[in-house]
Order: C-alpha cells, then sequence, then structure tokens
C-alpha cells in the first residue's frame, strides 16, 4: 500500500516535470517562431517599431495595419522586398508617403504617428 503510494507520488513529479519541461520549450519554440525575418526588408530595419511597422499588434503576427496591407500586396508581389512603389504611397493616410515616415522615424502604419509630431509612439 505505502509502495502504490510513494510511485504514484513518482510518478505525479515525472508528469509535473515534462509538463514544465514541455511548457518551456513551447515557450522557447514559439519565441523562435515569432522572429520576425521579414524587418530586415524595411528601409529601417524595424529599428523603430519591429513587428509593429506591418502588424497592429506590436509583437506581430495577427492583423496587419495599412502599411502591413501594402506591403503584403506589392511587397511579397515583388518578391518580399520594399520597392520604391511602396516608398511613395502615403499607407495610412496622414498625408506623408511610407519613404518619408520611414526617413523621420515613424510609423507608416499608423496615422497618429507621423513626422513634425510626438506621435512615435513606440
Ligand atoms: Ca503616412
Amino acid at each position: 500500500m505505502m509502495a502504490a503510494i510513494i510511485s504514484a507520488r513518482r510518478i505525479g513529479k515525472c508528469l509535473l516535470g515534462f509538463s514544465v519541461c514541455g511548457l518551456f520549450l513551447l515557450t522557447v519554440t514559439s519565441l523562435g517562431l515569432a522572429r520576425p525575418f521579414r524587418i530586415s526588408k524595411l528601409p529601417d530595419n524595424g529599428r523603430h517599431f519591429g513587428c509593429g511597422t506591418c502588424h497592429v499588434n506590436k509583437n506581430g503576427g495577427g492583423m496587419r495595419n495599412p502599411f502591413g496591407r501594402d506591403y503584403q500586396k506589392i511587397g511579397l508581389e515583388a518578391g518580399d522586398e520594399y520597392t520604391a512603389e511602396l516608398g511613395k504611397l502615403d499607407s495610412d493616410g496622414d498625408g506623408f508617403s511610407n519613404d518619408e515616415e520611414f526617413a523621420a522615424g515613424t510609423n507608416p502604419g499608423d496615422p497618429k504617428s507621423k513626422p513634425g509630431t510626438a506621435g512615435r509612439d513606440k
């Protein structure tokens, strides 16, 4: 009887250990998969806004902002590159081209973030 209780405790500890290890590996793997590879294609290399340059969620994934949608249509079609056409667009409709926004360090996908304002919300 005592041996059965000890054995059950050992199994419980093993399961807990496997669960913790599994959760750790899942977290590490998820972070690895979430690593942005596309931001290196952007004029600022994602230096200012990272994944938030194209995505509503600053951490990336999910819905794209207006610039991200334009990149999806034009940049991906051009072989996953930031193009001159993309630079001339004003994706977020704030009156500044995407090129002007990258040069100023503002977000081309957020109309509240535009050159000459304190709109650089990181
Ligand atoms: Ca703009």
